[in-house]
């Protein structure tokens, strides 16, 4: 029997066995540490139908073919290539496709007709004699591509492996994802994270389909971007950090480049400078914000609520607006944040007063206001999306904001803030909202979280990851994953097929891949992680 044939038969009994226990059905708790998924695509499509037959191999002959006139599809594929071969001399050929491709191929295209799968969704078909991907968009292109990079074997992922074929079950998947916000929010302030660290998240965010990057820029502890106008925001203001480290900040180059590498991605930036309160590094900035026009020193705790700016004084909606005008002008996405969090040192009605008018100044800048649940309170343009993160709170002013036309991105802090720590013995983390391990971060459903707000209301959710007790990637790492890898399937999969009995399982999947890829993710005593091949543990980037 050829190579060929002996790997096909290798490939068929392995394709069998895979399929035969997706006869089962979810496996009781606790599955074993042996069992294996039916696949291990996180977040769960829509639908996913593993075929019998044999599965595709992709092989030094494997071309990518493309149609001609869709330069988006080209660069998707060539993403995908550098996907599957680090090196050019291994990486796929990309193609434009004259006719229709040639069996043994991978082809791309976006001319996928009909509402099913909307602007992000899409159909993989994977077969003996090729792999087809379709979509509307090129964003459903992108999401196909992660689906099929998680149907490639986790050595794909390590970019010292030799070349060898690599082989994917036969499937067939219709997908689209169930909320338009899928998002996760990096706290940048509390300490600086440099370019490539942010961009290496990015990266994480894609592999699952998240959408959305909410980046911190501002608070007590630092100001991280750079403002022409009020030069001492970024130079004084970013010159420190919790725990009284250098910090930092991005040049407005630096902080355009995240922008294009996240929409590249297909994530969209999300800026927010949190105001009125959390500002005692631009307050420590300049005299003149503060209302009795004394600058305070630099502040490296970690105490919240004893910030606020002036808000009587015209300086301060100056300040305002420049600050929104030079961000809203490198940011092309449609939302700025404004924070609004944990105000102590004003009246309701002043507090009130302030959002009002910082939402004209947002607005006045082509953008739409988003803003932690406090903003509630205020009269919000129908536009404005409420960011609910209290989990104590009634969420009547919520309710009652998007009964008005609000929209809401939900954020619960004991559920979804990756700051918690996962159990008492934690290292990291904080514990206020409680402690939240992997099944709590899963086992809910956004679209029943609140009572008496219609489903089209809710954009979706964001999983914020404060940094007080975060210093660098590999803690941004622990704490995010596997959370986050939850959130990710909370926000794309349908409710009715998800399960946590399930979900573990397939979780324990990624263990070899998310080693290979050098994640440093917590070793959850809640799943059933596969083996590792140990040698990839902290495999190089
Ligand atoms: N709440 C504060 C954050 C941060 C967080 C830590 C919000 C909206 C507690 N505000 O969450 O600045 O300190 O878990």
């Amino acid at each position: 029997m050829g190579a060929r044939a002996r790997r096909f038969s290798t490939s068929l009994l392995a394709a069998l066995a895979v399929a035969s226990c997706a006869r089962v059905g979810p496996p009781a708790e606790p599955a074993g540490p042996t069992e294996r998924p039916v696949h291990g695509v996180i977040p769960l499509p829509s639908s996913v139908q593993l075929d019998p037959g044999d599965g595709f191999t992709v092989d030094s002959a494997t071309v990518i073919f493309v149609p001609s006139g869709d330069p988006e599809a080209e660069r998707i594929a060539r993403y995908l290539s550098g996907l599957i071969g680090p090196s050019p001399e291994r990486a796929p050929e990309v193609r434009v496709a004259a006719g229709p491709p040639p069996p043994g191929s991978i082809s791309l295209a976006t001319d996928l007709r009909g509402p099913v799968v909307g602007e992000e969704g899409y159909t993989l078909v994977v077969t003996a004699d090729r792999i087809t991907l379709r979509a509307q968009r090129p964003a459903g292109l992108f999401y196909g591509v992660q689906t099929l990079r998680q149907l490639l074997p986790p050595e794909v992922e390590y970019t010292a492996a030799y070349p060898r074929p690599l082989r994917v079950p036969a499937v067939r998947i219709a997908d689209q994802p169930r909320f338009a916000w899928r998002g996760a929010m990096l706290d940048v302030a509390r300490h600086f994270a440099p370019v490539e660290d942010v961009k290496r998240y990015i990266d994480l965010l894609a592999l699952h389909k998240l959408n959305r990057l909410h980046l911190h820029l501002s608070d007590d502890q630092g100001w991280r971007i750079d403002i022409r106008s009020w030069p001492d925001l970024a130079t004084h203001g970013g010159s420190t950090e919790v725990g009284g480290g250098p910090g930092g900040y991005y040049t407005q180059e630096q902080y355009a480049d995240l922008v294009a590498y996240a929409r590249d991605r297909f994530i969209v930036a999300v800026p927010e400078i949190d105001m009125p309160g959390h500002t005692n590094a631009a307050l420590a900035s300049y005299p003149e914000l503060n209302c009795d026009g004394i600058a305070p020193p630099l502040y490296t705790g970690t105490e919240v609520g004893f910030s606020t700016l002036c808000v009587h004084s015209d300086t301060t909606y100056r300040f305002v607006d420049d600050v929104v005008r030079e961000i809203s002008a490198l940011t092309p996405g449609p939302y700025f944040h404004v924070g609004g969090d944990e105000v102590e040192e004003l009246t309701p009605e002043e507090y009130v007063r302030f959002i009002e008018r910082v939402q004209e100044i947002v607005t006045s800048h082509g953008k739409r206001m988003v803003g932690w649940d406090e903003i509630a309170a205020a009269d919000l343009t129908p536009g404005a999306v409420i960011q609910l993160w209290r989990p104590d709170t009634a969420h009547i002013e919520i309710i009652e904001a998007a009964r008005r036309g609000a929209s809401l991105v939900l954020s619960p802090a004991d559920r979804i803030y990756l700051d918690m720590k996962y159990d008492s013995a934690t290292v990291l983390g904080l514990t206020w909202a409680g402690v939240t391990d992997l099944r709590r971060a899963y086992d809910w459903d956004p679209a029943t979280f609140l009572r008496g707000v219609a489903p089209s209301a809710i954009l979706g959710v964001e999983a914020p990851l404060w940094a007080e007790t975060v210093g660098n990637i590999r803690d941004i790492e622990h704490m995010a994953f596997p959370r986050l890898a939850a959130v990710a399937e909370v926000a794309w999969s349908p409710a009715e097929s998800r399960s946590w009995s399930e979900f573990r399982t397939r979780l324990g999947a990624q263990a070899p891949r998310w080693s290979a890829l050098g994640i440093n993710f917590y070793r959850s005593p809640e799943v059933p992680w596969l083996p590792e091949a140990l040698w990839w543990r902290g495999g190089e980037r």
